[in-house]
Formats: structure tokens, sequence, C-alpha cells
């Protein structure tokens, strides 16, 4: 179908935090040196980016998956790994980002606003760090911070104070093109548009933005046609200018036009309450006197504006209207952002039973068992700790583990201690 795409998943990782090393300084005739393990590097961050020159999430459909530099091991020598290069995401402006709770995490509102949706996981410090005057030779390191995938959607939603809606073919794309700069393509087709364009009126002094949503017809807002999709891009726009062919050069009767469309509008969310006034199309047409008329009685307190893009008239009418009412009208909404509350530590683990034995697994378990060293008391204190810290111990108890219970983590066991 449409090569229109205004809704996409995404799935993201920032980059893990590179481990910190265990290593003793060695020279020649030099005895016991002492640790020089550094530390690992952090993990690239996913950063957002709103770019002008993007109007599709398309890309989005071929490539879903995308993940930061992980940041490199510490070494000897005290020498920190290299952190991870972050990694830009392009968005198009007007780009709203959700979590699978369907919560709003970004709104890419204007160009060139970035936004760091991830963070890189933090680097793990090297045993160098943990020398103490009675520790001289910690033989230990902490590991990096392992990030994990996380799932969004996307949804392009145009920012535009004044969106231009109507029935394919009526003449938005020509209207546009008669008020703008903006070249959008007009042939005498339906959908002729498949995405939004975008262009900058300049009347008396006063800029807005103007956009052309692509045709709706009659059930768009039941996800007929192409149409659903579209209405989206009207949410957030302030003023709509209801586009109808007044001639009825396709043999419809402008009336049932506008009122179908009014009605997709209503069933969209209330979009029918949106400020509205009515551009009354190809009043070049044979019959289009007439049908104002007509229109006029069905549009009663909304403003009807005869026009003609062919012929390039009644603009200024028409914009004089809008300029007016927008000076009145409240500014788009921006959404709020909640935070995307991404916890990068030890998540994603679980707590099962195998007979008496509480078993802890995870994809990140194995590499944190991994980074313990049990004979070192420092180390140990440190697993504890995470273990609190990340939930595990929390979630041995709601499983029902008690004093003394056996605990099994990978290829550990021990005694579950409260
Ligand atoms: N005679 C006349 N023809 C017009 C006028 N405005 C647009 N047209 C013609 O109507 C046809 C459709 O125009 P578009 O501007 O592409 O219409 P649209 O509403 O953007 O159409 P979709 O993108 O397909 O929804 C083209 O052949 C235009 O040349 C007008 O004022 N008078
Ligand atoms: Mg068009």
């Amino acid at each position: 179908m449409a090569s229109f795409v205004d809704r996409a998943p995404l799935r993201l990782k920032a980059g893990s935090g590179g481990d910190g090393a265990v290593s003793f300084h060695r020279e020649k005739f030099v005895q016991n040196g002492g640790p020089d393990g550094g530390d690992g590097g952090n993990g690239g961050n996913i950063v957002l980016l709103a770019d002008h020159n993007l109007h599709t999430l398309l890309d989005f459909r071929f490539k879903s998956k995308y993940a930061a530099e992980n940041g490199e091991n510490g070494s000897s020598a005290r020498r920190r790994g290299k952190s991870g290069e972050d990694l830009i995401i392009k968005l198009p402006v007007g780009t709203v980002v959700r979590d699978m709770e369907g919560r709003i995490v970004a709104d890419m509102y204007a160009d060139g606003e970035s936004k760091v949706l991830l963070h890189g996981g933090r680097g793990g410090h090297g045993n160098a760090r943990f020398a103490t005057p009675t520790r001289q030779a910690p033989n230990f390191a902490k590991p990096g911070l392992r990030t994990q995938w996380h799932d969004f959607t996307l949804e392009l939603k145009t920012i535009a104070d004044v969106g231009l809606v109507g029935y394919p073919n009526v003449g938005k794309s020509s209207i546009l093109a008669a008020v703008t700069a903006a070249r959008p393509r007009i042939a005498n087709y339906h959908f002729t548009t498949m995405t939004p364009n975008l262009g900058i009126v300049s009347h008396r002094g006063v800029s807005f933005g103007m956009a052309d949503i692509p045709g709706l017809i009659e059930n768009a807002s039941e996800g007929a046609g192409l149409g659903f999709a579209f209405l989206r891009h009207v949410e957030r726009t302030r003023l709509l200018i209801h586009v109808v062919d007044v001639s009825g050069s396709e043999g419809r009767d402008p009336v049932s036009d506008y009122r179908q469309i009014n009605e997709e509008l209503r069933r969209y969310g209330q979009l029918d309450r949106r400020p509205q006034i009515v551009a009354a199309n190809k009043m070049d047409l044979p019959g289009a006197e007439d049908n104002l008329v007509r229109l006029r009685e069905a549009a009663g307190e909304t403003q009807v504006f005869p026009v003609s893009a062919a012929a390039g008239t009644g603009f200024d009418g028409l914009l004089g209207r809008v300029v007016e009412m927008l000076s009145r009208l409240p500014m788009q909404e921006r959404y709020e952002e909640a935070p995307a509350e991404v916890e990068e530590s030890i998540r994603g683990f679980e707590v099962n039973r195998d007979g008496d034995v509480y078993v802890v697994e995870g994809p990140s378990i194995e590499h944190l068992i991994a980074s313990v060293n049990f004979d070192d008391h420092e180390s140990l204190l440190w697993f504890q700790a995470t273990m609190q810290k990340s939930g595990i111990i929390d979630a041995l108890r709601a499983a029902g583990a008690q004093e003394g219970d056996t605990v099994r983590m990978d290829d550990l066991e021990f005694d579950f201690v409260e």
C-alpha cells in the first residue's frame, strides 16, 4: 500500500560499560608491584535528534534495532578502556516516542532538538582504585554496567499551526502551493499526497506553518483508505482549513463531502471541535457558485471562503481570517515527557524453584557472578550490596526464601542470608 509510514517500532540499547581490570604492576627487579588495573570505559548513549529534512518513519520499518557502542575494558598500567561512541538517531520533527507502557518519553518538537534517551552503562573501576594502606593487593575489579534492549514506538505527528484537510483531489496541495513556497506534488488522482507537506505562510507580517494533510475519505477514522493514519497529523494543529471541491468536479455533492469529513474528524477523538474554516475551492469551475450557497447554509456559523487555487483568487480573505484566529488561539500542544525510567542494572532476572533450591536466572547473572572474587572479602561485600540494590534479595524473599535456604546463581550455590 502506501509508502507512507507514520508509526514504527524501535529497539534500542545504549552501550554497556567496560569492565575494570585486575592487574599488578610488573617490572624487572621490582617485587610485589601495586595494583594497576584501569577502569572500563563508559558505554555510548542513545541520542535522539529532530531533523527537518526527514518526513517519514519509513527507515525504521527496514531497520528497527540500534545499539550504541560498548565501552572497552580497562587494562594494565591504569589504562582506562575507550568509551563507546554515542549513537545519534535522527527523527522527523514532530515524532513522539513512547515506551511499552504507552508513556511519552520524548517529543521531538523542534528542529535540531536533541535528547539523550538511554544512557550508556558506566565503566567498572579497575583494581587500582581499591588499593588502601591495609589492602595493598586488591584482587578484584568491578564490572561495567550491562545495558539491555528497550522497546519503543515512534509516532509522527506533524506540527503545524494550520492543517489542510478534506477529500482526496479537492486541491489541498494546490492551495499549499498557492500560499507558500512549498512545492508539493499536484495531480489529478486520489492520494497524490502520501506524506504531509509543510510550508510557511507569510501574510501581512505574520508567519505560520501550514500542513497539507493527505486526503481523508469516508470511514477514515475506522481505518478505511489511508485516512486513519493521517488524522494523527491533525492532532497538533491549532486550526483546520477544511478544503471542499465546491464545483463537485468528481460527481460528489460538496455539501455531503463537507459533512462526511467532519464526521470522520469527530469520530477520531473529536477533532471536529478544532477551530475550523472552510475553503470552497475550484470556484473557477462551472456549478461552483450554486453549490457555494448551499455549502454556506450547511456550514452555519463556520465561515466559508470561496477560493480558486488554479486562478489564485480568494486567498487574501482566507489568510486574513486565519491570521486573526491564530492570534487568539492557544499555542500548539507539546507533550509532557515522562522520564524514560530505564534502570539498566541487573534487570530481567527471575527467581525459580528447583526442588528446595532457589535459582536466580537472567541475562546479567552470569556476568555478575563472573565478576566477583569469592576469595576476597571486599568483593563479597560488593556482591552483597549489588544483590540488595538490584532487588535480587527482595525477589528471593518474595519467592519464599528464608534464612539458610540454598540459593543458586550460575554455577554458585550459597545459603540465603538476609
Ligand atoms: N480547476 C481547478 N482545478 C484545481 C483547483 N485546485 C486544484 N485543482 C486540480 O485538482 C487536482 C487535484 O489537486 P491537488 O492539489 O493534487 O489535490 P489534493 O487535495 O492535494 O489531492 P490528494 O493529495 O490526492 O489528496 C489537480 O489536477 C489540480 O490541478 C482549482 O482551484 N481549480
Ligand atoms: Mg495532495
